[in-house]
């Protein structure tokens, strides 16, 4: 029956349209972060939603498990097929066109191939913008993004994916085309569905296109790289930013000293630097929909008195391009310099974030003296990257143990804080244990009840979210 499928699927799809040798299919098969190193028993490459609705449909038939795959920089364990090889892996890199872009209704229509990267420069050339932003954004798909509801750097004034999603177009795991392709900013016509895929994982549904919004480009940025002593002071400098910036500001990342150290690994040359060494930085943008709109005197008026006040240490303001995108690129490449570390993408309430933190040291340190914790992330979203390297010469074994042991201790501050055990990246395959223990049982029991009426024969990237056996 599976080898009758797969003929069928790749008769329909054509030789451009699969790769079936290991060889062909290795560049699909393993993760960003090296966690899984799957065995697809075909990948397909579908280029219209005619293809992916048979692809679907013939799954579904003969009861083959299959995992939707965007550009495969996700960081839960989500977007590769198991060992077994059992699982048809579904990559939409060839379903990249822009179907339509409406610059006077601010919106564009495209496909879930696309290239983050390519919409914002797309929206660029029309004099738009498109605010998601993430260090993967030249890899990472639409789909993807879409699918694992993908926050990055600029959520703060624009919101998680979520919010710049209009209208979606989703072959269910029968074959069935949603079409809900609206540009609508209003509709109050029942359930809002697209809702339910935003953030889904691929466990319900191949998204195959989706309407977005687009917002005015801005013209000018203030961008500013701070050192201070301490996490609370983080927290009182957001504040005030908030107050003398409102709206206009659009990204306030936190970086530790020792995240700015895994950064400079990666980087020919330290490419921001404060005469003194702190123990925390912040890097806060704030952004004009016009030109000449004096962003730096407006942030250089803001640092003085933090600094007079002893709220800050030291300040550098990017007075390029140049010079901002070396601010960003530092904070971007804190993901490649750390290496294999545990890795979590937990949230707080903003004010609790000092607090947490401490709570979290003493936890990781009682239960591994050796954890080197790189923490740094969307501090302003109250999302914490809480990242533990461990020594190297450790075994593979006691790597996975202690890991084990490290995450369960983390998850649990971030209970008592009244935090997510996932703010970013999504349950995936690496945080099950997590979800099981502390999602509350009435939203498992409407998520399974809903993955089961959309999804009955658990076709759709089985074991994510969901323990394999449900
Ligand atoms: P994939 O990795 O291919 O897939 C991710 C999930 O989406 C899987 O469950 C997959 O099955 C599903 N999926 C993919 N396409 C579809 C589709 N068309 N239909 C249905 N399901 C689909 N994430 C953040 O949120 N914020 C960050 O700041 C951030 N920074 C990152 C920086 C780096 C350097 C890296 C490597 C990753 C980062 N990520 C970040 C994680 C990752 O980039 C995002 O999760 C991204 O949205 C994944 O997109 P993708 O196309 O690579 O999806
Ligand atoms: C970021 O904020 C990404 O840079 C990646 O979400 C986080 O490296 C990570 O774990
Ligand atoms: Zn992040």
């Amino acid at each position: 029956m599976t080898i009758g499928a797969v003929n069928r699927i790749k008769a329909k799809l054509g030789a451009k349209g699969y790769r079936e040798q290991p060889a062909d299919m290795a560049a699909y098969s393993a993760d960003w972060r090296g966690l899984r190193n799957g065995k697809p028993l075909l990948v397909v490459l579908p280029q219209t939603v005619e293809e992916v609705v048979f692809v679907l449909r013939v799954c579904n038939e003969c009861k083959i498990p299959l995992v939707p795959q965007g550009g495969n920089t996700g960081l839960c364990g989500a977007s590769v097929t198991d060992e077994s090889g059992s699982q048809i892996l579904l990559n939409l890199q060839r379903m990249n066109n822009v179907r339509t872009l409406d610059v006077d209704g601010n919106s564009a229509c495209v496909e879930a191939g696309v290239i983050l990267q390519n919409l914002r420069t797309l929206a660029e050339d029309n004099n738009r913008y498109f605010p998601l932003s993430l260090g993967a954004r030249g890899s990472c798909q639409i789909g993807g993004n879409i699918a694992t509801n993908a926050g990055g750097i600029n959520v703060l004034r624009y919101g998680n994916t979520r919010n710049l999603v209009l209208g979606l177009e989703v072959v269910l795991a029968d074959g069935r085309v949603l079409n809900n392709l609206t540009a609508l900013r209003k509709d109050n016509t029942g359930y809002d569905l697209k809702q339910l895929f935003i953030g889904s994982e691929g466990t319900l549904g191949g998204i195959t296109a989706a309407t977005l919004k687009l917002f005015p480009l801005p013209k000018e940025f203030g961008t500013v790289f701070v050192g201070l002593q301490r996490l609370e002071d983080v927290i009182a400098l957001f504040s005030l930013c908030g107050e003398n910036a409102g709206d206009a500001l659009c990204a306030f990342e936190l970086v530790s000293q020792r995240a700015l150290q895994a950064s400079s690994k990666v980087l020919a040359e330290k490419t921001v630097r404060l005469a003194d060494d702190f123990p925390w930085y912040v890097i806060a943008e704030l952004s004009a929909p016009r030109a000449n709109v004096d962003l730096h005197t407006r942030l250089e008026g803001l640092l003085a008195s933090a600094l007079e006040s002893g709220l800050i240490g030291d300040a550098i303001i990017a007075h390029s391009e140049a010079q901002r995108a070396a601010i960003w690129l530092t904070r971007e490449s804190i993901t490649e310099g750390q290496g294999r570390s545990v890795r979590h993408d937990i949230s707080v309430p903003i004010a609790s974030i000092p607090a947490a933190a401490a709570a979290l040291d003493k936890a990781v340190t009682q239960v591994c003296e050796q954890a080197d914790a790189i923490v740094y992330g969307h501090v302003g979203d109250g999302n914490l990257h809480y990242n533990i390297g461990l020594p190297l010469d450790w075994e593979e074994a006691q790597l996975q143990h202690q890991a084990e042991r490290i995450s369960a201790a983390i998850y649990a501050v971030t209970a008592e804080f009244n935090g997510s055990f996932s703010a970013e990246h999504g349950v995936g395959t690496t945080k099950i244990d997590a979800f099981n223990n502390y999602k509350d049982t009435q939203s498992k029991t409407l998520m399974l009840d809903l993955k089961r009426m959309l999804d009955p024969a658990n076709i759709m990237n089985p074991g994510v979210i969901f323990s394999a056996s449900r």
